[in-house]
């Protein structure tokens, strides 16, 4: 596979309304979308998925169009490429970077789908035809307004409820979200925004019968994890401290948490995302998809993704209509009872509407 051609777009994505968590409100989001030509003339469609502002990760999307511009492009163009691992060789000396990376990465395997006429799905080794979808909610003004969208989110038939939590933000408001909704899957997200000094906090939500506590400590703390799931009952989910397949390693090993999310942007790619997903099926420890508010062209690498046999939990897979007044691929995918099926054409798997890709909208 030769890639004679690349482009990349910042297009923004007019949000319906903020996403807030505890590491501050997402109002505007651009997204970095990059097209790939190959010496046949096919197009393989990628997204890199940092938000506009390094507030999540410390890439952003000006950091990843500039990294893509003098680094990663020019070193994949004009050359032959016998696989996956052949293509991300060519960029392994730039150090971090993996959303940006993993835009590359997504773009490529596209290319691999449509010249090998297999789906997706297919190529990572996928076996679902349709994943369950949970809603990622923002904070919200109100825990009025909380409960209302958590109603709203049931009756359109999300499988599981996630709340974003932070200091001040936490036992009271899981009280009155129990209170009202006491059997359904519920979970809850830090962002890295405690410490081990609240650890009563954390004794006091294991009251709460949570699917899981996701990302309570510091993004480089997966020591204070560890110690942290030695004092409650309820399962801690890795996000932000995971950034490769040796990150699993580590955390599974010192037992930092009992379920790992994987976004393939944070890890640095598709490839690193399956041997994590491989890892933890070996240990028993469940993984599930998380999202970063990517348009549905890098969802649509998530869904195939998440067609694999360890992805157990529901996926933060919201369709774009939620986030977004209008997506980039046209039709935008749709939650049929809860679940997303899985796209079992070649390539994205669906038509990308370049008129907004090149004029924004
Ligand atoms: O922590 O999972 C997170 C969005 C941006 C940055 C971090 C996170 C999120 C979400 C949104 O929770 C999930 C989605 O894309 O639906
Ligand atoms: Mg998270």
């Amino acid at each position: 596979m030769q890639i004679v051609k690349a482009e990349i777009f910042v297009v923004d994505l007019p949000l319906i309304n903020t996403f807030t968590t505890s590491f501050g409100s997402i109002k505007k989001r651009s997204t970095v979308i990059i097209k790939l030509i190959s010496k046949e003339g096919l197009i393989g469609w990628g997204e890199s998925a940092a938000l506009s502002e390094p507030i999540y990760s410390s890439e952003s999307v000006d950091t990843e169009s500039l990294i893509l511009k003098k680094y990663l492009i020019p070193s994949i163009l004009n050359k032959d490429f016998k696989s996956v691992e052949d293509f991300i060789a060519s960029y392994q000396f730039v150090k971090g970077h993996n959303f940006a990376k993993c835009g590359l990465e997504c773009a490529f395997w596209c290319l691999i789908s449509l010249k090998e006429k297999k789906t997706l799905t297919n190529l990572f080794g996928g076996n679902r035809t349709k994943i369950a979808v949970g809603e990622s909610m923002g904070i919200k003004k109100t825990i009025e307004d909380t409960l209302t969208e958590i109603q709203i989110r049931l009756n359109e038939g999300y499988r599981r409820i996630k709340i974003k939590i932070k200091p001040g933000l936490d036992i009271n408001l899981l009280s009155v979200i129990r209170k009202k909704f006491d059997n359904i899957p519920l979970m809850v997200d830090g962002n890295s925004a405690y410490t081990l000094n609240d650890i009563q906090i954390f004794k006091k939500l294991d009251k709460y019968n949570l699917l899981m506590i996701e990302q309570p400590l510091g993004e480089t703390d997966i020591v204070d994890h560890a110690c942290l799931q030695k004092e409650i009952v309820t399962s801690i989910c890795l996000d932000e401290s995971i950034l490769s397949v040796e990150d699993a390693r580590k955390a599974i090993r010192i037992g930092a948490c009992k379920i790992i999310n994987i976004k393939p942007g944070r890890v640095g790619g598709i490839l690193e995302s399956i041997k994590i997903h491989d890892l933890c099926q070996k240990y028993n420890i469940p993984v599930w998809c998380g999202g970063m508010l990517e348009s549905g062209i890098g969802r649509s690498f998530n869904i195939a993704l998440a067609s694999l046999p360890n992805f157990i939990y529901p996926a933060d897979m919201s369709p774009s209509n939620i986030f977004y007044k209008e997506d980039l691929i046209n039709p935008t995918y749709l939650l049929e009872k809860g679940y997303i099926k899985v796209s079992q054409s070649p390539g994205l798997g669906y038509r990308v509407d370049e008129d907004k890709i090149n004029h924004g909208y």
